[in-house]
């Protein structure tokens, strides 16, 4: 790389997006983050590679994205997602330090705020995750809200999740997303997801049943000229899910567990998971990676109804 003054930012688009985007082909981002951050290996490895193949099935082409040594990467080769899923120190990337791991040249997965921003900079439109971030339980006291509800109401990405981790405190994170002017909208559901679960005990803000009529509705958006991102809540497959009174118990004690071993800001999340994950015997994990499955397929059916 040679240098000048303004070099361009180090971005790298891996061989089956680079020809998607030649062809204009619909694109699906996803994240890294729940890749080094929010499930064990070899689980989430495997989870990567099957969320990549089913946005294929459906006739899209999949984009995860993350940093590696200062290069922005939308869409890993198949050694680099492998790789990836055994990194140790990878830092976890949102808003904030999306742009350092860059500069400084590391290697950090992107949570939903940062993949959002490559998304939107690469033209992707239509991303896939698990559970998006949102506002902590107690975070009167500890203002803890994540970074994904300021990067929703910006940024121009439809965000497909199963609902916010029921880790939060649900119905302050629909109140936020409400004032940041974020359409959240249930697909097929008139209940509110809890990502584990399929009914967080409060309705859905907005309800559609088609990917088509989710895609003309970002299009009346495009051509009102409301700008920022739109969530869709897709609920987890009803074989897969963990009851609400259920999952309950064992969030309590995790929630627990956190305050007495002192965790706090970033560490929350990863935490959190980790210990549902052993408080369940992988019950949790199982759960997680069908909802993220469920939530790629749709995810990819948005995205090829939008291109139409
Ligand atoms: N959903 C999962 N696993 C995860 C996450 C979401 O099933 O690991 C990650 C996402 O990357 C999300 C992040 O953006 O957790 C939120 O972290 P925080 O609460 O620190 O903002
Ligand atoms: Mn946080």
């Amino acid at each position: 790389m040679t240098r000048s003054a303004s070099p361009a930012l180090p971005i790298a688009y891996s061989q089956e997006v680079a020809a998607a985007r030649a062809r204009a082909a619909p694109l699906v981002a996803l994240e890294s983050t729940i890749i080094t951050h929010g499930m064990p290996y070899p689980g989430n490895l495997d989870m990567a590679r099957s969320v990549e193949s089913i946005i294929r099935a459906e006739g899209a082409v999949p984009a995860t994205i993350a940093v590696i040594d200062g290069v922005l990467h939308i869409g890993l080769e198949t050694a680099q997602l492998e790789a990836l899923a055994q990194t140790d120190g990878a830092m976890k990337l949102s808003r904030a330090d999306l742009a350092f791991a860059i500069a400084e040249r590391r290697t950090g997965a992107t949570t939903v705020a940062a993949t959002m921003i490559a998304a939107a900079r690469a033209g992707i439109r239509v991303f896939a995750t698990g559970g998006i971030g949102g506002v902590h339980r107690k975070a009167e006291e500890t203002f803890d809200i994540s970074a994904d509800l300021e990067e929703l109401s910006r940024t121009g990405v439809i965000v497909v999740c199963a609902g916010p981790k029921a880790i939060l405190d649900i119905p302050k994170t629909l109140e936020v997303l409400e004032t940041r002017g974020v359409p959240v909208v249930s697909y097929d559901s008139p209940v509110f997801p809890a990502f584990w679960s399929r009914d967080s005990g409060l309705p859905s803000p907005l309800m559609l049943n088609s990917p088509a009529a989710i895609a003309n509705f970002q299009k009346t958006r495009d051509q009102l000229g409301v700008d920022g991102g739109m969530l869709i809540a897709n609920p987890v497959p009803a074989e897969s899910e963990i009851p609400r009174e259920e999952m309950e118990i064992y969030i309590t004690r995790a929630l627990d567990n956190a305050e007495r071993d002192e965790i706090a800001g970033k560490e929350v999340t990863p935490y959190l998971l980790d210990a549902l994950f052993r408080l369940t015997d992988g019950r949790s994990l199982a759960t997680n990676i069908a909802l993220v499955e469920n939530n790629a397929r749709l995810a990819a059916e948005i995205a090829v109804a939008l291109s139409e």
